[in-house]
């Protein structure tokens, strides 16, 4: 029965337990659309160009030194580099033993993987152990082809810190048409890389400094590995840990807080590829974790249907990595209560603001360990840099008799206009109505010069009502720098714009 009733839920994309009908049935469904589009989906996804370039060398100079001749003499000129293995469709078809491979990319090989042996790796000149290392850990690869994001990540992370960045290697174990191979994998996986990290502690690695990131199976290899080796690894970040066979399982067997000393995830797709719930010290859900913007909404709209929503964690986490986009999130308990304007208050991390998305969350770490799990909220646009623009909007209102309408919000600067529609629930104006909303627009039009408001309800031909605002205060979600701008005391009608200048809220009204 309860079988039945989740196959009927397949179709607005959510299962919250496992169920193997319907597990079955999905993957069926995942995998058919790969099948029918191909090999090339990925790399069209985001109309970003991944392509790998290894001719990049001769352009380090600047940044690597010296380094760049050492390189060269030891991998004998002209040697070509290590990439990530591309399995082809029919071997993902019929399923490949797993092989687990380590490619090392430092500063001064930003653009060319460098295959590291198991064994003897101290003889390899590039790989310095005692310096910081971070693991990148893929997931799922249905079709087999290389992860579109891998090259970007390992430049990115090395551009953060002098480290060595490896990029774990298993698709010959994650490329499968069989999902529930790839899941046994996973184990194997973190077995191998934990003898491996291991073997580097030996040579003088401090487990401090290893830091794994793991893509949706990814996350839970992390996971694993950092479990053999007694939670002790410095940090774990886990970008949409995967859901399917990881629902309602005990800790031991997914991510879980107890696996490294600091553990932060990104939830963007809780249903239907990633995992539901908390698995850090800090989770964040970006637009409440399940959907995203931009991506389609129906498995009519073709290719991106099955993994935008994902994806968007990887794509979230490099553009932060990058430092185009500062994505700031909110303590709250849920996103309706975030979007409601209820969580707004950083004081739990002061002096610092509310934790910022990304590499750098040494500011919040202390303060978050001592809190246990916190969960924390922010919306996105749908495209880089992601970023909204928020304010807090406190409103009294007067009116007599009982009105239920949405608000729509703009900020005018001469020609430029930017609008936001506040209309997730209706909101009732009766009598003295105190109101705290959140408006969150897609651009940033800053300064303010005019602000246009407007209470929009159902009723448009009869008499237009008069709606008194008492009071408007318009506060920057994450800007302390610009100040909150104020009013009082405008006459409006429903369904009419009120514009305004905005005043300080110094000015005295009393
Ligand atoms: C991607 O890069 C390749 C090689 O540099 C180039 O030929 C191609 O036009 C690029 N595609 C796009 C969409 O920029
Ligand atoms: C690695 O990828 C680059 C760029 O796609 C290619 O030129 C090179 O031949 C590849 N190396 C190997 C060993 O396959
Ligand atoms: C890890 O996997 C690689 C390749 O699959 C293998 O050469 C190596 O011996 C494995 N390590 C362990 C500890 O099993
Ligand atoms: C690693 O080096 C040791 C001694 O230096 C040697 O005995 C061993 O065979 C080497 N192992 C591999 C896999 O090359
Ligand atoms: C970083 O972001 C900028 C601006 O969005 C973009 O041009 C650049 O390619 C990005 N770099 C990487 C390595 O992703
Ligand atoms: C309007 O927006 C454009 C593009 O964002 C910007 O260049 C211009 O300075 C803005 N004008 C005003 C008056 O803010
Ligand atoms: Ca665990
Ligand atoms: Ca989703």
């Amino acid at each position: 029965m309860l079988c039945l009733r989740q196959i009927q839920l397949i179709a607005v994309s959510s299962f919250s337990t496992f169920c193997p009908v319907t597990m079955a049935l999905w993957w069926f469904l995942v995998l058919v659309g790969f099948f029918l589009l191909g090999r090339g989906v990925t790399n069209s996804l985001v109309g970003h160009n991944f392509t790998t370039s290894c001719n990049h060398l001769t352009l380090l100079g600047g940044q690597a030194g010296g380094t760049e001749v050492s390189m060269q003499r030891e991998r004998g000129e002209g040697k070509e580099c290590d990439n990530f293995s591309d399995v082809d469709f029919h071997e993902a078809f019929i399923g490949t033993n797993l092989y687990v491979r380590l490619l090392l990319y430092t500063r001064a090989n930003l653009d060319c993987g460098l295959e590291l042996p198991h064994h003897n790796f101290t003889k390899v000149p590039l790989f310095h152990v005692t310096r910081p290392t971070t693991f990148v850990i893929h997931g799922y690869r249905p079709t087999g082809a290389p992860p579109i994001w891998i090259n970007h990540i390992t430049r990115l992370l090395a551009e953060q810190a002098d480290m060595n960045v490896l990029v774990v290697d298993w698709n010959r174990g994650a490329a499968n048409l069989n999902y529930f191979t790839a899941v046994a994998n996973t184990r194997r996986t973190a077995t191998n890389i934990t003898a491996f990290i291991r073997r580097m502690t030996d040579e003088g690695a401090c487990l401090d400094s290893i830091h794994l990131i793991g893509v949706s199976l990814g996350a839970h290899v992390a996971g694993f590995i950092g479990a053999m080796l007694g939670g002790q690894v410095g940090r774990i970040t886990g970008l949409d840990p995967a859901g399917p066979m990881f629902a309602g399982v005990p800790p031991e067997e997914r991510l879980d807080p107890t696996d490294a000393q600091f553990v932060d995830v990104l939830h963007t797709d809780m249903n239907s590829f990633g995992l539901q719930g908390a698995n850090g010290h800090i989770d964040f859900y970006a637009n409440g974790g399940l959907d995203q913007p931009g991506c389609p909404k129906t498995i009519f709209s073709g290719k991106s249907y099955f993994v935008c929503d994902h994806q968007r964690s990887v794509f979230l986490y490099l553009c932060s990595l990058n430092r185009t986009c500062r994505l700031t999130a909110f303590p709250c308990s849920t996103y309706t209560d975030f979007i409601n304007g209820q969580c707004s208050r950083c004081e739990a991390f002061k002096p610092a603001s509310c934790p910022v998305l990304g590499y750098d969350l040494s500011q919040w770490r202390d303060k978050l360990l001592k809190l246990g799990q916190t969960k924390v909220y922010f919306s996105t646009t749908a495209e880089p840099p992601y970023r909204k623009t928020s304010y807090i909007v406190d409103t009294v209102t007067w009116n007599q008799y009982r009105r239920w309408g949405l608000v729509i919000l703009r900020f005018l600067n001469g020609k430029n206009v930017t609008e936001t529609r506040i209309d997730h629930k209706p909101l009732r104006f009766e009598q003295h109505t105190s109101m705290r909303l959140l408006a969150q627009f897609d651009e940033d039009l800053y300064p303010v010069r005019k602000i246009s408001f407007r209470i929009v309800t159902a009723n448009v031909i009869g008499p237009q009502y008069k709606i008194r605002l008492l009071r408007i205060m318009i506060t920057p979600l994450d800007l302390p720098e610009r100040p909150p701008m104020c009013r009082y005391d405008l006459v409006m009608e429903e369904n009419m714009d009120v514009t305004f200048k905005p005043l300080s809220c110094d000015e005295s009204h009393l």
